[in-house]
């Protein structure tokens, strides 16, 4: 059905890495599991483009297939939990104050947080997936499970990086530290429009690259989010008492 990526780590080893506000006990009292469910590759778009008749619409900011099919899927995960007498929260990844799911992918075992780019890298789909939904779930139906990350796998320190050189903006100048605010102001001026040179630069799991048409629309997708994060920002800077509307 396209989510291939399921972890399942004990929720108290994870909240105790994050800080307040980011927690899964806060989200649900008492919650004991978190299981991640991820889409690497090519398969999440196939079974969205399938459902949708074998074609996804062009991006708006209210239109997001995939996003509405992790939904339902992790909706029908729930229920099966809840089934088992497990109580059941589904968290999306961008909830307002949302949970740090790159890390909750390490910690669950999906890949390796690259020190260079920042993104998630995954041993087969490289840096070619997305992270869809976590259920937060009271008792443990799959038993304990200590975090898993892949401590032996460390893509980029052999690698000549191509990833940094690629991108038109600098945004990799300083290893580990992005500089998303140039990528943003890159894109908003009309910049990378089909996708992200620097992921497609990256050696690892280039043949599960997204195919043309799923990475123009995810590009374009979080171009809204993008400009809603950058307006948001500027309202941050301007006086409750001068804003209009
Ligand atoms: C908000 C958000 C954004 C905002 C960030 C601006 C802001 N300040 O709000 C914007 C819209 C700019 C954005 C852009 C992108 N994002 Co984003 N983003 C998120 C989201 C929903 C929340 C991040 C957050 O607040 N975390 C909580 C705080 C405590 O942790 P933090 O590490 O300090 O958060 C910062 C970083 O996460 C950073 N950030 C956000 N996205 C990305 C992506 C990468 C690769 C890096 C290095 C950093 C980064 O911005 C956060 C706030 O400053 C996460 C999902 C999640 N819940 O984790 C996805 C997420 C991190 N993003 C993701 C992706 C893919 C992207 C883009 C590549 C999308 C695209 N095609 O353009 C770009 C990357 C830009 C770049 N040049 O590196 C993926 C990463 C997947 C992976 N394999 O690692 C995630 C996990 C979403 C997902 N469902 O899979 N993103």
């Amino acid at each position: 059905m396209g989510m291939n990526l399921v972890g399942v780590v004990d929720a108290a080893t994870f909240d105790a890495s994050q800080p307040c506000g980011r927690r899964a006990a806060e989200r649900l009292q008492d919650c004991d599991t978190i299981v991640l469910l991820g889409a690497g590759g090519r398969a999440a778009w196939e079974a969205v483009k399938a459902r949708e008749g074998g074609r996804v619409g062009d991006a708006r900011h209210d239109y997001h297939p995939i996003d509405a099919w992790s939904l339902a899927l992790a909706e029908q995960a729930a229920a099966r939990l809840r089934a088992l007498g497990c109580e059941v929260v589904v968290v999306l990844p961008d909830e307002q104050r949302p949970m740090n799911f790159r890390q909750l992918a390490e910690q669950v075992g999906f890949g390796t947080i690259s020190p260079v780019i920042g993104h998630l890298l995954h041993p087969v789909f490289g840096p070619w997936l997305s992270l869809r939904t976590a259920l937060l779930v009271r008792g443990r139906p799959f038993g304990s499970r200590p975090p898993a990350p892949l401590l032996d796998f460390e893509p980029c320190g052999g690698c000549p990086q191509p990833c940094r050189a690629a991108c038109p903006s600098e945004t990799y100048r300083q290893p580990g530290t992005p500089d998303l605010l140039a990528c943003a102001r890159h894109r908003l001026g009309g910049g990378c429009v089909t996708g992200c040179d620097t992921l497609r630069a990256c050696p690892l799991g280039a043949q599960h690259r997204y195919a043309p048409d799923e990475e123009a629309f995810r590009h374009a997708y979080s171009l809204f989010r993008t400009r809603r994060w950058l307006g948001d920002g500027m309202w941050r800077f301007v006086p409750k008492r001068f804003r209009q509307g």
